[in-house]
């Protein structure tokens, strides 16, 4: 990233010279765990080009947008319903944060034993490091976990949150309570972006989400071949910038990328050598950057062909309706379709189990790794649940319980190591 974007970086008020640290920490951990790579496509150039601008051009794309009369939408969770924001003519941008740089400062307003990823929006946010929350006209906070719930309380003193009301549970009454959540959602867009949403407008929206949910889909199937012919870490990176990049131009740069996967695919390529253990993730999502774990997967003789978690397969698997005729019907296919979340947050929650089973199965892999932020109890909670549904299918299940420090990586990899030697 170039200095051009430092007058940009001090107008949306950073903290310039901590900014500068951690774009220096990024590089290198980038640098570290990505580029030491071999075997890698060629589309996943763009892919390091997007990362590479993370602070740069894509939020001068945004600004640019924002100057044009455009009004950028944050989201924390993949329940906020993308399509009404397109519609709206908004931009939506994935805060989730994946980095521990400001948790010194989320610890001034958070209990230590909270979840990384709730620290790192908060320290983000405190420590003025992310030109994403600073260009938000609207932030999007939703009642899943407490832990969010509640931490949003405290995030709002700093900026203003509009929280949705996401149902625990799947009943009828449940399916009417998200329905009225999503209409007052539509209209806070409304509001907040001036203009009324069409059904012409709605249609459109919805075509092209699943568009890059389609995209999406495609290279998860095309992990199923063994053997892999993509990491597990170039997989998940290209769903991480899933959540920010402008999704026409992600969704093309997929495709190309995926007719070079499918050439490798037919003539036998990989990025693995034979005997490799094929593992899947399961669990809490990894937002940009935390790329920890899979590094340590992938250093430790396997390598991972799916990852059931918001930031992988519950994000893409479920498309909206697109035979909707009128604007009625096609909120009625947005809550339908966000209703199929299956979060741990939900109770209960067997479609889940079944999920991650027959993902399992048709990926052909070997064991999964069920990944849980410390402190994170839906997560952890329901790991047992998976386990026995995994053990009842003849699947191994690792668990794995970490946070965004770097201190437990050789801890990490001797667990990873002796779970790969016993499916072996
Ligand atoms: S739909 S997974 S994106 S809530 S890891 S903050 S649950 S304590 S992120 Fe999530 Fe929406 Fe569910 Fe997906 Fe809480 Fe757990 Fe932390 Fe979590």
């Amino acid at each position: 990233m170039t200095h051009s974007y430092e007058d940009m970086w001090e107008r949306l008020n950073l903290d310039l010279e901590a900014h500068a640290g951690l774009l220096e920490v990024l590089g290198k951990f980038y640098g570290n765990i990505y580029m030491s790579q071999q075997g890698r496509l060629r589309g996943m150039e763009y892919l390091d080009f997007v990362l590479s601008e993370v602070h740069g051009l894509r939020i001068k794309e945004l600004q640019d947008a924002k100057a044009r009369g455009g009004k950028i939408v944050g989201t924390f969770c993949v329940f906020v319903p993308e399509e009404i924001v397109l519609a709206a003519g908004g931009i939506q941008v994935g805060l989730c944060a994946g980095a521990e740089i400001g948790k010194g400062e989320a610890e001034k307003v958070l209990p230590r034993n909270t979840c990384a990823l709730i620290k790192s929006f908060v320290g983000f946010k405190l420590a003025r490091l992310c030109p994403y929350i600073e260009s938000c006209d609207l932030i999007v906070g939703e009642t899943t976990c407490d832990g969010k719930k509640k931490a949003y309380e405290i995030f709002s003193e700093h900026t203003p949150v509009y929280v949705m009301e996401i149902p625990q549970m799947k009943r009828p009454s449940d399916r009417e309570l998200w329905k009225s959540e999503v209409l007052r959602f539509k209209t806070v867009v409304e509001e907040a972006t001036g203009n009324t949403i069409t059904a012409e407008g709605l249609r459109e929206a919805i075509k092209l989400v699943n568009k890059r949910r389609r995209a999406l889909q495609r290279l998860n199937r095309l992990r199923a071949a063994d053997p892999a012919p993509i990491s597990g870490r170039d997989a998940l990176l290209i769903n991480q910038i899933s959540f920010y990049d402008d999704p026409a131009r992600f969704t093309a740069k997929i495709e190309e990328l995926c007719d070079e996967l499918e050439a490798r695919v037919g003539s036998g390529g990989s990025v693995a050598p034979e005997g490799t253990a094929r593992l899947m993730l399961s669990g809490c999502p990894m937002a940009v950057p935390n790329w920890k774990l899979p590094y340590v997967v992938e250093s430790s003789g396997a390598i991972i062909v799916g990852e059931e978690s918001c930031i992988g397969a519950r994000n893409t698997r479920d498309l909206v309706a697109e035979n909707g005729a009128d604007l009625d019907t096609m909120i009625d296919a947005i809550v339908d379709r966000y209703m199929m979340i299956d979060c741990a947050c939900f109770t209960p929650n067997t479609e889940r189990l079944d999920n991650i089973v027959s993902m399992a199965r048709e990926l052909k892999v070997k064991g999964v790794v069920h990944y849980g932020l410390s402190f994170c109890q839906p997560y952890a909670i329901e790991a047992y649940k998976v386990e026995k549904a995994l053990r009842a299918a003849s699947i191994p299940m690792l668990s794995i319980e970490t946070d965004y420090g770097m201190e437990d990586v050789e801890q990490l990899k001797t667990r990873v190591e002796a779970f790969v030697e016993m499916i072996r």
